[in-house]
């Protein structure tokens, strides 16, 4: 039996995986994210997701939305691009311009079968970078769709999540790492079990928990705006597991300045996008 080594994440370390800036660079040297979520009544998430990767460095960002969501996404993040889905309410078909470098897909994104025939599509058709959360999360375990996922994705479940793609409750939280640990080295890909220390599983057996985070941080969305920065890190060129580490510990770097600033009972997910670095 295989057995994991636990890390714990600490700043020095994590500070050297930023992506540097370059004197005589444009944007197109950073990298171009593209989110893919939202669905009617759930833009927000697509919309905090995207003002993230915009706000983790990615030079360009691009978010697909269903039609209903152009307007919400051009207004609220006017330096993103928008790319509309043929289908009014929910993500159904994703064509990826080559210019893309890093996918992440997955907040409000819906749970129909019309998304998972698009995400089905979409992941069959690209070798890219890429994090998956949330609904995206949903729809591949209800299809038991596992062999979509592509090698070294990124997985961001939070408890709930993570056992839902298991398919059964976990009694203790040192069977619930165990098995994520497991569950990476079983799929190749990292998988990051979200709550308090985050606990970030590479598909060779290590465990990375996250030293920084705040509970102030348990309210909607803001998991939407992890994805969204690990996307925007992705699309610079680092490597899926430094993305995943220094994605985790800077949002809990944010999370724990605005409950400094605000008080832990009035942070609300896109602070974190605002105190981001
Ligand atoms: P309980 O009863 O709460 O204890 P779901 P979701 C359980 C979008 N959002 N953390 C939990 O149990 C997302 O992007 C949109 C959390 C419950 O049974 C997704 O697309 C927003 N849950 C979609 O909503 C803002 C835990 O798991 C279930 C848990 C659904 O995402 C909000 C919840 O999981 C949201 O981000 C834990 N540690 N442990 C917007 N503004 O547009 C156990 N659970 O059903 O997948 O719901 O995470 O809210
Ligand atoms: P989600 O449930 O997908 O919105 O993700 C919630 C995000 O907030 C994850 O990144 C969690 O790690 C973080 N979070 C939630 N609760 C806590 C907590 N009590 N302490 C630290 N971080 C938390
Ligand atoms: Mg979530």
């Amino acid at each position: 039996e295989e057995h994991s080594t636990y890390f714990l994440t600490m700043d020095e370390e994590v500070e050297s995986f930023r992506p540097m800036r370059k004197v005589f660079s444009h944007k197109g040297d950073y990298g171009h994210a593209l989110i893919v979520g939202g669905h009617e009544g759930m833009m927000g998430a697509a919309v905090l997701a995207t003002k993230a990767a915009l706000r983790s460095g990615a030079g360009l960002v691009t978010a697909h939305v269903p039609s209903c969501g152009r307007d919400v996404l051009q207004i609220s993040a006017p330096e993103a691009m928008v790319q509309t889905d043929h289908s009014e309410r929910s993500v159904s078909n994703v064509p990826v311009s080559s210019r893309i470098s890093a996918i992440g897909i997955g907040p409000g994104l819906g749970r129909e079968h019309s998304v998972f025939k698009g995400l089905e599509k979409l992941l069959s058709e690209i070798e890219l970078p890429v994090v998956l959360d949330a609904d995206a999360l949903h729809l591949i375990g209800t299809s038991q769709a596992w062999h979509l996922i592509p090698q070294n994705a990124i997985l961001t479940p939070h408890k709930g999540e993570f056992e839902r793609m298991l398919g059964r409750e976990v009694e203790s939280p040192l069977e619930l790492l165990q098995e994520a640990s497991a569950w990476a080295g079983d799929k190749k890909c990292i998988v990051v079990l979200k709550g308090a220390y985050t606990a970030v599983c590479d598909s060779d057996g290590n465990v990375y928990f996250n030293s920084t985070g705040h509970p102030a941080m348990a309210s909607g969305g803001t998991g939407d705006v992890l994805t969204g920065i690990i996307a925007g890190l992705l699309a610079q060129g680092i490597t899926p597991i430094r993305a995943a580490r220094y994605g985790v510990w800077l949002h809990g770097c944010a999370g724990e300045e605005v409950a400094a600033r605000r008080g832990e009972h009035s942070v609300v997910a896109g602070d974190l996008i605002d105190a981001l670095f």
